[in-house]
């Protein structure tokens, strides 16, 4: 998508026109509405020891699967057509299309009843140890994305911190165009700035306490971010096969993308989540094996191994990670899911769920990212948090 033409067009050009082609096909849900082997052992579902727990749900098992944790439903996050379902709980819709198998949505659930509450455009839920909000705003508007993600930011700082939930463990960032030049300037590099005024403004430790994240091109309108906040900082985890993206160099935008490659919440001494940031086929700072999505998908998995070791102090043995173990895989070319899932499977084992989604990933030279929650119990973690 980057070219002359695209260059050439105002930020706000760009979301018009992406509203006008996808507003019928992407109905966007209000933000405001009501409002989980061997040494390590991934678990399902989210036992009592875990405050929070996820699943993707197929569509046909989601009313029962409400029904059953009703008023412990903290979000329901939909990607592609389908808007979440009308159900007291943080509801996202992103526009990002599934690929493959039966549509299913991202559900987040807790131990504890939660409490619901909106405030500065921003939904969330809570219990006593653990908050999710989102955020969607339906058109940048004329400051682009940089003063977008800056305000969205701060404002959900300054909600998070005012609910008692200062620290950032995950966010999801989702906009559309994300390869497009602007005034100079890719979208994605642009937002980059913004967040890091965000985190700056609020002093935020920005090398240290980072949250994992994910930033993905949509396919519609609309900004859209979800994340979860702690009242403890989780553990930043870096990957020394790669530079800490916070510490990129500048031929990859004015300012260094603020994320972690992943975190470590440990919730109590035997029940933690890792969660692992959007990875891909990058090697210290540069992309490896453009073009080829085969050898990303690779290396993709190398660098996804490495996290977990560095988090974990080992990588489990293929196949134990266990159905809690949520993956979500997003894919520049749809086309080539039949090469990437069983490669995925072929690491992974049959255990983990794999969400697949179409979507831009923030370099144009990436083919495809990948990003994991997985919950952990037991004793044998080797590097508590
Ligand atoms: C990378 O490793 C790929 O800007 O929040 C992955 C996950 C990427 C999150 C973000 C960017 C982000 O640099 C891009």
């Amino acid at each position: 998508m980057v070219g002359s033409g695209a260059a050439a067009r105002e930020a706000t050009g760009v979301e018009a026109e992406f509203a006008q082609m996808t507003r019928a096909a992407f109905p966007l849900a209000s933000s405001a509405a009501p409002e989980a082997g061997d040494r390590m052992r991934s678990v399902e579902g989210a036992p009592d020891s875990l405050p929070i727990g996820s699943d993707f749900v197929l569509l046909r098992d989601l009313p029962r699967y409400l029904a059953e944790r009703e008023g412990r439903i903290a979000a329901v996050i939909a990607f592609g057509q389908e808007p979440p379902p009308p159900v007291p709980a943080v509801r996202l819709a992103v526009a990002l299309p599934q690929l493959g198998a039966a549509e299913s949505v991202e559900v987040w659930h807790t131990k504890a009843p939660v409490a619901y509450g909106c405030q500065e455009g921003i939904s969330f839920c809570s219990n006593d140890e653990v908050m999710i909000g989102a955020m969607s705003i339906p058109d940048v508007g004329d400051g682009g994305i940089a003063q977008l993600a800056s305000d969205a930011y701060r404002q959900l700082l300054d909600v998070a911190m005012a609910q008692g939930f200062p620290y950032l463990s995950r966010i999801w960032n989702y906009f559309p165009a994300i390869n497009c030049e602007t005034g100079g300037l890719e979208r994605y590099r642009q937002f980059c700035i913004g967040r890091h005024q965000a985190f700056a403004a609020h002093d935020y430790p920005v090398a240290g306490e980072l949250p994992a994240a994910t930033a993905v091109g949509t396919l519609a309108a609309g900004f859209c971010v979800y994340f979860m906040a702690g009242k403890h900082p989780g553990r930043q985890i870096e990957n020394p096969r790669q530079v800490s993206a916070f510490l990129y160099p500048p031929q990859y935008g004015p300012k260094s993308p603020s994320f972690s490659r992943a975190t470590l919440m440990s919730w109590s001494a035997q029940a933690r989540h890792l969660f692992i940031s959007g990875t891909a086929s990058i090697v210290g700072h540069e992309t490896a094996h453009r073009g080829d999505v085969q050898a990303q998908v690779r290396e993709t998995l190398t660098n996804v191994d490495v996290v977990i070791e560095q988090a974990l102090g080992h990588v489990p043995d293929p196949g134990t990670l266990g159905k809690a173990a949520l993956f979500k895989v997003y894919l520049r070319h749809p086309e080539d899911l039949d090469v990437v899932l069983p490669a995925l499977r072929a690491h992974l084992g049959e255990g983990p769920r794999i969400l697949c989604l179409q979507g831009d990933l923030c370099r144009s030279d990436l083919l495809m990212e990948m990003e994991g929650v997985i919950p952990l119990l037991g004793e044998s973690l080797t590097s508590p948090g």
